[in-house]
């Protein structure tokens, strides 16, 4: 873990260097989740909790409640740590801002925290997949959100295993079929995993949409194989 100096909870926001040079004030959430701390982080290797829904005959998703103890912790350590940055991308022809931040490690090993290689190791051993990279998004409140989307490694495999740990706020995490039809909704907890697999980054759309109700400070943190993206 790291040096107590950088968790101190005083602040109620700090200010981070972006891409485009502006800073990004980062909020605190200085609420219930203080008083619930949850203890040293520690995963659950037996994966006791896993909730498994077959999208299709090709696509699976496992909601693992409770993966992670101690997730307050690791927010806070996170976000006093990660060099988050504001990203754009291209949808069609407008380049638009992404309504949340990144931070990006294409190297498990420079990741700030010795528990996130803990996780990346966990989830080897689980899903058979060498998980080298991750990206982390950090979703101020709750007017922030991701929009459908299927991750990059659908572009290039047929299959693959997504993991996506969530600390933080309770966010609603939804799934529907690319071609259209009916969205799956999960209620996401801090210390949560959702694991999608199969054909799910191809034949599935995902998102985090932004909702009425107000909410702090949420971050995924998403593994893969390789690169991050
Ligand atoms: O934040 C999440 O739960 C999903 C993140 C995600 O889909 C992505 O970064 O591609």
């Amino acid at each position: 873990m790291v040096d107590s100096r950088q968790t101190a909870r005083a602040a109620t926001f700090r200010a981070r260097p972006t891409l485009i040079g502006v800073s990004v004030p980062i909020p605190r959430q200085d609420s219930l989740l203080d008083l619930l701390d949850d203890g040293e982080p520690a995963v659950d290797e037996a994966f006791a909790d896993a909730e498994r829904v077959e999208l299709d005959e090709t696509s699976w998703l496992e909601h693992v409640h409770g993966w992670l103890r101690g997730s307050r912790r690791v927010l806070d350590d996170v976000l006093a740590l990660a060099p988050f940055e504001q990203r754009s991308r291209w949808m069609y022809s407008r380049k638009v801002v992404e309504p949340r931040l990144t931070a990006e490690y294409p190297d498990v090993d420079d990741a700030p925290l010795p528990v996130l290689r803990t996780v990346a190791a966990a989830l080897t051993a689980h899903y058979g997949v060498p998980y080298r990279s991750l990206w982390i998004n950090l979703y101020r409140d709750h007017h922030d959100s991701t929009s459908w989307h299927g991750d990059t490694v659908g572009k290039v495999q047929e299959t693959s295993t997504v993991p996506v740990l969530s600390l933080g706020a309770t966010r609603r995490f939804l799934i529907k079929p690319a071609a259209g039809g009916r969205s799956t909704s999960l209620a996401v907890e801090s210390g949560d995993l959702i694991v999608m697999g199969g054909r799910a980054q191809r034949d599935w759309r995902h998102a985090v949409p932004k909702q009425a109700t107000p909410a702090g400070p949420r971050i995924s943190i998403n593994f893969a194989p390789g690169e991050a993206g």
